[in-house]
């Protein structure tokens, strides 16, 4: 990323002179554009408060410029191209080349200064969802401000307050702007130990979002309320979401905002964990209570946080399970128990292309190379070392290795300690089942003689029939 580096060699050479001409104080701090979907390492501070950085998963804090104690960001609002995942991009827009934005990263009581250019075909502004701040850097266009017409850059100044985590998006043409993926994260960092706010090992962040992508197209169905096809965390889906990769015995923390229309409940597999703060702020102590899931609402932020004991690959995902889906899983019928036999050929000879579906149940689906118009995703796909794991959308694994050190890099699948993997059974033969005697005291008596429905069912061969 040549753009950064100039950017920070840059400002090194601002900060070592004692001779900065004018002109280049005065001039807008460089955008900095991010070109890839990769999860960039945690910028460590250059200047100013040092505070221990997160990691935005699938994305990356923008770097500022330090001007006479201020820290300056410059966002710009602009048509990007996201990788949603290999094999399908999107074209949304977002800030600094990328959707989500790059988060921005201050500590408490640090004066921020964010300059935003507008190169977008409309208006816009950015609102900063949950922070303190003077009224008129609210930014509600109309309200608190005059919307900011393509091609001009405003400025929003303002100190931050309180620390936490807070989100970033537009509220000018909102539903449009927001559909096409412009949101970013903001985390405030605490300036001194904070008795609510745990110092980690390992700190994540990332937003939830979603699309409306017909396969085969490029650009958001932007009036879509609900019934979106793609379900993403940073404009990411399954298997296009990075794995949290952390040390066992790791304090680990995730922020997670929702910006989608409807609520995501955020299970993670092997560990509990406590709802450390919300965008309103770090909770009390007294007021946390385990969780295995925790419900994002809209307009929500969510913060958790666990020590990862556990060593493995465990699943961490919305528990919504459509939402672990990828795109075309809409329009197909509930098949499950229909007989097709005799149908296939008959149909075949009207559409040739015609093919046998969820006979069994959907798994199939997960192995099947069915052919896909371009630029989509498969329904469900992503192998593991077991096969295909059968999932899209906002699904990913948090990987707890005794191996990790200091660093955020995929150390592979989980190697399995003898003895300790689901096996198959290799006994005697199945017994027959006992029907359960169980009727309580309380159950309510029939009055009626059931009537007899007729009614066939036809279980799948191999499995033994009644
Ligand atoms: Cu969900």
């Amino acid at each position: 990323m040549t753009t950064r580096r100039s950017f920070l060699a840059g400002a090194g050479l601002l900060a070592a002179a004692g001779t900065v001409n004018r002109t280049a104080l005065a001039a807008l701090p460089e955008p900095v554009i991010q070109t890839s979907a990769a999860t960039a390492a945690p910028l460590t501070p250059p200047n100013g408060r040092p505070y221990d950085p997160v990691v935005t998963l699938n994305g990356w804090t923008a770097p500022w410029r330090m001007r006479n104690g201020v820290k300056e960001f410059h966002l710009v609002a602009e048509p990007v191209e996201r990788e949603i995942a290999p094999g399908m991009v999107a074209r949304l827009w977002g800030y600094n080349g990328q959707s989500p934005g790059p988060t921005i990263e201050v500590v408490e009581g640090d004066r921020v200064r964010i300059f935003v250019t507008n190169r977008l075909p409309e208006h816009t502004t950015i609102h900063w969802h949950g922070q303190r701040l003077p009224n008129g850097m609210d930014g509600v266009g109309g309200l608190n401000q005059p919307q900011i017409p393509p091609g001009k850059t405003f400025v929003y100044e303002f100190v931050a307050r309180r620390p936490g985590t807070f989100m970033y998006h537009p509220h000018a043409d909102e539903m449009v702007q927001m559909a096409m993926g412009m949101m970013g994260m903001w985390v405030t960092h605490p300036r001194a130990p904070h008795p609510h706010i745990a110092g980690v090992d390992r700190d994540f962040c990332f937003l939830l979002n979603a699309y409306d992508i017909e396969p085969g197209s490029y650009v958001p169905k932007i009036n879509t309320m609900l019934d979106f096809n793609l379900w993403t965390w940073n404009s990411r889906a399954f298997p296009g979401i990075d794995s949290l990769n952390v040390r066992k015995g790791d304090r680990v923390r995730v922020r997670i905002g929702n910006l989608t229309m409807t609520n995501h409940p955020i299970h993670i597999h092997g560990h509990e964990f406590e709802v450390t703060g919300t965008d309103g702020g770090p909770t009390r102590p007294e007021s946390r209570w385990p969780e295995v899931t925790t419900d994002v609402a809209v307009g929500q932020m969510r913060q958790i946080e666990f020590i990862a004991d556990e060593e493995g690959d465990w699943a961490m995902h919305c528990h919504k399970s459509h939402h672990t889906m990828n795109a075309m899983g809409h329009d197909v019928p509930t098949m499950i128990g229909v007989d097709h036999r005799g149908l296939v050929e008959g149909i075949q000879k009207l559409v040739p292309d015609y093919m046998l579906m969820g006979e069994r149940g959907m798994a199939d689906m997960g192995e099947m190379e069915m052919p896909l118009p371009d630029n989509t995703l498969p329904m469900m796909t992503g192998q593991g070392p077991f096969g295909a794991i059968e999932m899209g959308g906002m699904f990913t694994v948090l990987k707890v290795r005794r191996e990790q050190r200091g660093d955020y890099r995929d150390p592979g699948w989980f190697k399995h300690p003898k003895g300790t993997v689901a096996y198959e059974w290799a006994g005697a033969a199945l017994p027959e089942p006992a029907r359960s005697a169980a009727a309580g005291p309380s159950s309510m008596p029939r009055t009626e003689p059931a009537r007899s429905v007729e009614m066939t069912v036809r279980k799948p061969a191999g499995h033994q029939g009644h």
